[in-house]
């Protein structure tokens, strides 16, 4: 090691010590701050909440119970959770009553037969909820920004689109973060959404809204966008599943923002967010109106996967350690291969992520597109930064604190086509190739998604770079989903990442059945019989 290197080395360990430091003083400060203003939770009365979207499809196709009664228990479960948790936004139930009954009477005519209907409507009658950033035709389509508060959408986006052909009815929206860049779930539209499993705590973003609601049972499923984590940091927070599939197979269409180079689309996936791992794979179907790139009706067998995991990125200064409960679930899950199934997981240490905020940062950049200053005016100019930061301050901005501080420091780092930008895209092209060689056609990567557990609310502002850890993923362009392990010692959900190779994701998802089956998966609120 140069000279150069060791002192580098050395500065890195030092801040890493200064930062570690910071991070307890604040995080006790939040705790004094917010963490006495806990609320409630209230407990799930209606056991069919409990249910996975397919079992609640099969039994309104066979009359077991009706849509319009599934609507009603989840418009009832939304008004009771939402003063507490703030998630829901916007809502459709008076259409949704309609399209309800609509499906039953569908049904009870028998003119189409129910194995047509499960093959053509796989979710004919079931209620989902999607976030207010993707459009659904005569609802708000604001992404947290107040400039578009009266904005609705005239068309449905295209994942909509096909979920209402599939049978599937929306009904609400939730909340996000501003423009959809942040990850806690709060703006100046709709205000700030609660963790179910401790108010005080942030939901994550920018499909916050969404994990709460999928776990706190407020719709059947959900779907969200991730170009940096947005629906897999929610999944982990909130103890729910997420998907962001290979790049391309899911339409990016009706989502706003819309990514402004073609590589930005690539890193941008919808997919599917729910509480039961089994309705994962279905959902991917419709909405990728089934890509054959991602072979779905292949069936994947777990003792023919190979195992890799890695549970930190290497010790970046400005990231969290991973908390030692998180750490703790690689070990338990080799075991359980090894005991199951006589497999053994390999643990692997790819140097370069440790570089994961930089790659993303960089890898985001691009040549000529709208700066987020004039994101933030919708397009119809620029804000001032330093002057919306003095309205900020004495509480006349209609923009998030994060949201300016994302102004302010986007011309800093490195500049589309710069000598630090190219680097930094030679760097993520040769860790690509190394997962895609490791990954192979069999191979998944279990990573964690996320350092630490839900942060209590605005204690993200402190550690801002923490969603390297799924960001990093993203400017890969591989599919990945976030797998709830259970509670930390703090009863805050914990959980893992499973990455396979472009195109794979049905190996994400077949691994995402057999965690469930093994450690438990979505930890339900208190139920009461
Ligand atoms: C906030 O946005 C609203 C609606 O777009 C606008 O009328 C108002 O002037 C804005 N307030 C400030 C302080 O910029
Ligand atoms: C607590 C809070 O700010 N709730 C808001 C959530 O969003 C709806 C719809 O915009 C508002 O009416 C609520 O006031």
């Amino acid at each position: 090691m140069g000279k150069d290197n060791a002192f580098r080395e050395y500065a890195r360990r030092i801040t890493k010590v200064i930062f570690g430091l910071l991070e307890v003083f604040f995080h006790w400060l939040f705790a004094i701050v917010y963490g006495r203003n806990k609320e409630s939770m209230p407990p799930i009365k209606d056991i069919l909440l409990l249910e996975s979207a397919t079992s609640i499809a099969l039994k309104i196709r066979n009359k077991k119970i009706s849509s319009e009664q599934v609507l009603e228990s989840f418009i009832e479960r939304i008004e009771e959770i939402n003063p507490v948790l703030n998630c829901v936004v916007a809502d459709r139930f008076d259409e949704a009553r309609r399209e309800a009954r609509a499906a039953d009477d569908l049904i009870k005519s028998q003119t189409i037969s129910e194995e047509v209907l499960a093959k053509e409507k796989p979710f004919l009658g079931v209620p989902f909820t999607t976030k207010d950033c993707i459009a659904v035709k005569g609802l708000i389509h604001s992404s947290g920004l107040v400039c578009r508060k009266d904005i609705k959408a005239e068309e449905d986006a295209i994942v909509i689109a096909r979920l209402k052909r599939a049978g599937a009815i929306p009904i609400a929206l939730t909340n996000v973060s501003e423009l959809c860049m942040w990850w806690e779930s709060a703006n100046h539209v709709h205000g700030r959404t609660n963790n179910p499993y401790d108010t005080s705590r942030i939901v994550g973003g920018s499909s916050g809204g969404e994990g709460c609601a999928q776990a706190s049972a407020a719709s059947a499923f959900g779907v969200g966008s991730d170009i940096g984590g947005s629906i897999r940091m929610p999944a982990f927070f909130n103890g729910i599943f997420g998907h962001k599939p290979s790049p391309l197979t899911v339409p990016n269409d009706g989502q706003y923002p819309q990514p402004v180079t073609e590589e930005q689309n690539k890193f941008l996936g919808l997919g599917p967010m729910c509480r039961r791992a089994e309705d994962l794979l279905p959902i991917l179907k419709v909405i990728s109106n089934n890509n054959p790139s991602l072979k779905l009706d292949e069936a994947v067998n777990i003792k023919n996967i190979k195992f890799y995991y890695q549970d930190s990125d290497g010790g970046s200064n400005l990231i969290s350690s991973v908390a030692p409960d998180i750490r703790e679930l690689f070990i338990k899950i080799a075991q359980h291969l090894d005991k199951a199934y006589s497999i053994k997981a390999n643990k692997v240490a790819f140097k370069r992520f440790i570089k994961s905020g930089p790659l993303w940062f960089a890898n985001m950049k691009s040549p000529s597109g709208p700066m987020f200053a004039q994101q933030l005016t919708n397009l119809k100019g620029s804000i001032n930064p330093y002057w919306e930061l003095v309205k900020w301050v004495v509480g006349l901005s209609n923009h998030t604190f994060i949201g300016l501080a994302t102004c302010l420091l986007e011309k800093g780092d490195c500049k589309y086509g710069d000598e630090k930008y190219r680097y930094l895209k030679e760097e993520r092209d040769a860790l690509r190739l190394e997962l895609i060689d490791l990954l192979a056609d069999d191979g998944v990567l279990l990573y964690p998604t996320h350092p630490t557990s839900a942060p209590y609310h605005n204690e993200p502002l402190i550690k801002p770079f923490n969603f390297a850890y799924t960001g990093l993923i993203n400017v890969l362009k591989l599919p990945a989903t976030a797998v709830p392990m259970g509670l930390d010692r703090h009863g805050l959900p914990i959980g893992i990442q499973v990455i396979a190779n472009e195109g794979n994701d049905r190996l994400c998802l077949a691994v995402a059945r057999e965690l469930e089956k093994a450690f438990g998966g979505w930890i339900p609120p208190e139920v009461q019989a």
